[in-house]
């Protein structure tokens, strides 16, 4: 299930462990949703207020154990103004989890989400796990998408997982990555 690999560590890292299990994700979501920041605040356990424009595709490694089975993410996060693009699609072709991000306050960001589902939809693997993420749900007085119309998506789209999450005040970051990870390795075990 989810294209799960043990042993397919690439060149990129010193772990020769035969036993590590790599997981591949990719975020994805309009520009400003945080998706950055999503990724700094469960790498780094930082949250920065100023806007820094990525021009590239960026991506992180993060390592924990389970059960005594190492696991080793591999983390992309490319810039949402890369929309589309055959560059991100060639990283997507091979993931295991995407994380479609959009912001509770910027209504455009969850509408768009419809359109990253369609392309990963199309070119990612047919059994990528996927979760949707509402992200910045400290901004409560400002929000313009409830939390049902959030939910109510995630089934419509048949996403797996669904959360609202703030990177600014820490919540539910670690559910999402961990979350995911876990569904897909009991996937895999059964
Ligand atoms: N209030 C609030 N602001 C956030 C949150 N997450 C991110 N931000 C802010 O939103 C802005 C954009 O965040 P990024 O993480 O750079 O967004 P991104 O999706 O990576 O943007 P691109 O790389 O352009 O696609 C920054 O100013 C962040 O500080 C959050 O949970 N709450
Ligand atoms: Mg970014």
């Amino acid at each position: 299930m989810y294209g799960l690999d043990n042993n397919n560590n690439n060149n990129n890292n010193n772990n020769n462990d035969n036993n590590t299990c790599l997981i591949k994700i990719f975020l994805m979501g309009d520009g400003d949703v945080g998706k950055t920041s999503i990724l700094k605040q469960f790498v780094d356990n930082k949250f920065d207020d100023i806007y820094q424009c990525v021009i590239g595709i960026d991506f992180r490694y993060v390592q924990f154990e389970n059960n005594n089975q190492p696991i080793k993410l591999v983390i992309w996060d490319p810039p949402g103004q890369l929309r589309f693009k055959d560059i991100t699609r060639l990283y997507y072709k091979n993931t295991n989890i995407v994380i479609f991000v959009y912001n509770i306050a910027d209504r455009k960001s969850f509408i768009n989400i419809i359109e990253w589902f369609e392309d990963i939809e199309n070119f990612a693997p047919p059994n990528t796990y996927k979760v949707l993420v509402g992200n910045k749900s400290d901004l409560e007085a400002k929000r313009k998408v409830t939390h049902e119309e959030g939910e109510a998506l995630s089934q419509i789209l048949g996403i797996n997982m669904f959360y609202e999450t703030s990177a600014k005040d820490n919540v539910n970051i670690k559910e999402i990555f961990v979350g995911s990870v876990m569904n897909i390795i009991e996937q895999k075990d059964n």
